[in-house]
Order: structure tokens, then C-alpha cells, then sequence
């Protein structure tokens, strides 16, 4: 009978490693190992929802603050004893600035990525951790055909996902491209609920690249301003070539039937995407992607200035921090204009030689993106959409 015992306990061990991946969400797999790859016809996922404090360490929780790249506790005043890189990678930073509430998936801010393959049937499972608020997650550009219950909108296609619950959404990956999931109910969205949705193509194009970084952008107002804000992500640096084109193949666009966009610049309203190549072809060293929003400031007192920013570092190189503010724009000349992508206004922006390029310059390869012509048009509905900006 012992190899009757082996057998059984290889079964028992093989049950127990299928059945725990989605158990620890901090440390565990996103994704259900064996799922998600090219040749997979599923992929399947858990997404655990729970608030937590930024600048806090896990365990025992203590406030943390920062100093040159590294985080301290918030009584060691010399900033004596830096935090080990493992002790860092548990606390969520956000902003750096004192500690919030935020809603961490997985217990991460932002929530993970998750990346799967076109036409797989995603199955993703969402635990509800929260003690006292509902939720629910849309699956941004997601067509849903056949599947309006997992279109994640509350009240509306389904109900809240009450706390304590588990959700399973069940939809097919379509179309391909950079998407992003996110809360829709309430401002859990604001507080941190999504992540980016990566589907790669079906079919693999000419020189696609499949590595690369995620950049997401959100509202975030440390006080809980009620402004909302429109946003700019702008290469501070001229020389660092920003490859974009509109949606979301860029990334195959680098072939003979190119079909980038080189711009300097481009503006992202909520909601959209863009798949854009950097070409580090610099001195090596430290560069900023900086994203700014479009208000108009100047005329606040005192002057204000809104913007993200990230350190793109060349590989073996020692990190510099560079300071970035808004009165360093002045790279842009009449002989090397800085080109911006989707301006919402003609004359935006009328100073600093910044063309602007609007949105249906931008011609895409990706044939299920074409304009259809749509036959028998019963009645034709104008709505005025104003932009004014500033003259
Ligand atoms: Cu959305």
C-alpha cells in the first residue's frame, strides 16, 4: 500500500498548491499559476480589497517618513537607521507625505497589473475586505459582448459586492491593448482601487516589443480638494523622444509601415491611454517623466504646481534626484518646436512654440479601429462639445 500513501499525498500536495495561490494577495501570485500564458485558454485571477494607511510599516505598524530615497522611522529623528529594502516594500508611500487612507488591492497602491492574452476568458475573483464599504470593478475597455453582468458598473449592472463577499467576473479579453480596472462606486478610485489590464495581441506583429514599464496616473488630492484635474505628461527633457500614437499599438508601429507620432509631449484626459516608446539615446544618467496638469495657475498667489513625477534611471548608473519645476520649460525654440499630442483647444498652447497635434492627425494600422461608415442613418444629432480654454 505505500505506493497507494505516495500517490495519495502527491494528490493531496497538488490539491493544496492549486487551491492556495490566492490565499496570500501580498506575497502570492495575482494570477492562477498555469493560467494567463500565450497558449492558455483562461486566465484567472484575485483581486483582494482592503484600506490601509500609507507611510506605515506592516508589522508592528509605525509611521514612517522619508529622506533621499530611503524611509526612516518617524522617531528616529537623525535619520540614523534607514528601513531594510524588504521592510521599505511593505509600506505603501503614495506621496510621502504623512499617512492616509487609501484602498490597496493585493497590498499594493496602485493595485497589480494584470496582463493576459486576447480572447482568453478572464476569470477574476474579488474579495470585498473592506469592513463597512461595498464595491465593485469595471473593466475599462472592455467590449463585454454577452457579458453585461460583468461589466462592473453598481447599482446598474450588478449589485455592490457587500463586505466580506467574493465577486467573480467572467468576461472575454477584448479588445487588445493598455487598459486599466477600476472602482466604480463612490471615489474608491481616487483612493487607490485599480491597476493596469495589459492584453496582448493575438496574432504577434513585426519587432512588438512585449517588455516595458506601466505608467498610471490618477487624481490624488492629499486633503481631499474637490478639484478635479486635467493632465499632461510632458518630457522634461527634449531629446527623449516621446513615440505615440492614438489607442493603443504603438508598439508594433515600428516597422516600415510606421505610423508613430513624435512628439514631445501629449495630454491624457480621464479614462485614455497610450502605449508610447522612449528612445534612450542620451548621456546616461537621470531623467524625469513628469506629468503636469493643464490648469491655469499663474494666476494663483501664492503660484501653485501640480504634477507627478518619476526618475527614469540608465541601468549601472548612479541615481541623482533632479529637480523638476515648471519655469524650466524654455527648451522649446522656433527652430525645435516641442510637439504635443490631443489638445482639446486649437490655440492650446499659444506661447512657448508648442504645436499642438489633435487627435485625428494620429492614424492607426490596427484595421478594427478604422472609421465604419454607418448605412441608413435615421436621424442625425448635434451636440455641442465647447473647449474654450484660455484665448
Ligand atoms: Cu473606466
Amino acid at each position: 500500500m505505500a505506493w497507494l500513501k505516495i500517490l495519495l499525498s502527491l494528490l493531496f500536495v497538488k490539491h493544496c498548491t492549486s487551491q492556495n495561490w490566492w490565499q496570500s494577495p501580498e506575497n502570492g501570485p495575482t494570477c492562477k499559476p498555469g493560467t494567463c500564458g500565450e497558449n492558455d485558454e483562461t486566465c484567472e485571477c484575485s483581486l483582494t480589497i482592503e484600506h490601509r494607511l500609507t507611510m506605515m510599516t506592516a508589522n508592528p505598524p509605525s509611521l514612517v517618513r522619508p529622506k533621499h530615497g530611503r524611509l526612516y522611522l518617524y522617531n528616529d529623528t537623525s535619520f540614523s537607521f534607514p528601513l531594510s529594502d524588504k521592510e521599505m516594500s511593505e509600506v505603501l508611500t503614495a506621496d510621502g507625505y504623512g499617512s492616509r487612507l487609501v484602498i490597496a488591492v493585493n497590498g499594493k497602491f496602485p493595485g497589480p497589473t494584470i496582463k493576459e492574452y486576447e480572447d482568453q476568458t478572464m476569470i477574476i475573483h474579488v474579495r470585498n475586505l473592506m469592513h463597512t464599504d461595498s464595491t465593485t470593478i469595471h473593466w475599462h475597455g472592455m467590449h463585454q459582448k454577452g457579458t453585461p453582468r460583468s461589466d462592473g458598473v453598481a447599482f446598474i449592472s450588478q449589485n455592490p459586492i457587500l463586505p466580506g463577499l467574493t465577486f467573480t467576473y467572467r468576461f472575454s479579453a477584448q479588445p487588445h491593448g493598455s487598459s486599466f480596472y477600476h472602482a466604480h462606486i463612490g471615489d474608491q478610485r481616487s483612493m487607490g482601487l485599480y491597476g493596469g489590464l495589459i492584453i496582448y495581441p493575438k496574432y504577434k506583429f513585426f519587432s512588438q516589443p512585449q517588455v516595458g514599464f506601466t505608467v498610471l496616473l490618477q487624481d490624488w488630492n492629499h486633503d481631499d480638494e474637490p478639484e478635479t484635474l486635467y493632465r499632461r505628461m510632458l518630457n522634461g527633457h527634449r531629446e527623449l523622444n516621446i513615440r505615440a500614437s492614438d489607442g493603443f499599438e504603438i508598439v508594433r508601429g515600428t516597422g516600415n509601415n510606421s505610423r508613430d507620432l513624435i512628439v514631445e509631449s501629449f495630454i491624457i484626459h480621464p479614462g485614455e491611454r497610450y502605449d508610447f516608446t522612449i528612445n534612450a539615446n542620451q548621456t546616461r544618467g537621470t531623467y524625469l517623466l513628469v506629468t503636469e496638469s493643464i490648469e491655469d495657475l499663474s494666476k494663483k498667489n501664492p503660484p501653485e504646481y501640480h504634477a507627478a513625477e518619476a526618475i527614469n534611471q540608465y541601468e549601472g548608473t548612479t541615481t541623482t534626484y533632479p529637480n523638476k519645476d515648471s519655469t524650466e520649460q524654455n527648451h522649446c525654440t522656433s527652430q525645435t518646436p516641442c510637439v504635443t499630442f490631443n489638445c482639446p483647444y486649437l490655440y492650446y498652447p499659444t506661447t512657448n512654440y508648442r504645436p499642438c497635434l489633435t487627435f485625428d492627425i494620429a492614424n492607426s494600422n490596427e484595421s478594427l479601429s478604422k472609421f465604419k461608415e454607418v448605412e441608413n442613418v435615421d436621424e442625425t444629432l448635434f451636440f455641442n462639445f465647447a473647449f474654450p480654454g484660455v484665448p
